[in-house]
């Protein structure tokens, strides 16, 4: 399956749920699929969405909250995912598109074809952990993790090919953070 094909099966079963977006292609897809108030996207710095997911997790702990990063970004920041399980949230739902390469900068390989990032999770302590290869896992993956208390977490491993044609968040940050604030109330 290719990022965008996850994508297609990801997005449709999401709600009201707010969404906060790694930065890069993750963002792109997202926004070209069905763009919501409620999506948060990091625009610019890598790293950050798990950081910014635990954040708004623990202010709204009657909502759930998503977050779909991407292999780099979990690896640069991976002290987050300590962060994450320590601070346990029952609400996040943690969901990783792992390429094994950052697609958005040019596809140089990433360590995630060593370093099996849904095992890093596990042995952090998030509670619960999947990992699929094929799109037609995607759904009851999501669903099983999303009625189930977190952190949780889903690796959805896929080949490289996003479209490049896929256009560029078009909001400024101020406005994303505006419309995301009010959207989560
Ligand atoms: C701090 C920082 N370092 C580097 C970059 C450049 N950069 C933007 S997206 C990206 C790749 C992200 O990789 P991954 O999370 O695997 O997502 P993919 O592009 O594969 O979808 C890089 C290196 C950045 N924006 N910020
Ligand atoms: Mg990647």
């Amino acid at each position: 399956m290719k990022g965008t094909e996850a994508f297609q099966e990801l997005i449709p079963l999401i709600e009201d749920e707010p969404v906060v977006h790694a930065n890069g292609f993750i963002c792109r897809e997202s926004f070209a699929l069905k763009d919501r108030e409620a999506n948060f996207y990091m625009i610019g710095s890598m790293g950050l969405a798990s950081s910014i997911g635990l954040g708004v997790a623990l202010c709204k702990p009657d909502k759930k909250v998503i977050i779909i990063d991407g292999d780099g970004n979990v690896l640069m920041a991976m002290g987050t995912l300590a962060m994450i399980a320590a601070e346990a949230p029952k609400n996040l739902i943690h969901v990783v598109i792992d390429n094994e390469v950052y697609e958005s900068t040019g596809s140089q390989r990433s360590l995630s074809n060593k370093v099996k990032l849904e095992e890093v999770a596990r042995s952090t302590g998030y509670k619960n952990v999947l990992r699929v290869e094929k799109k037609e896992e995607i759904k009851a993956a999501f669903l099983k993790l999303k009625d189930s208390e977190g952190p949780n977490f889903l690796l959805i491993k896929v080949e490289p090919g996003f479209d490049p044609a896929t256009g560029r968040v078009t909001h400024t940050p101020e406005e994303i953070t505006d419309r995301f604030m009010q959207a989560i109330g």
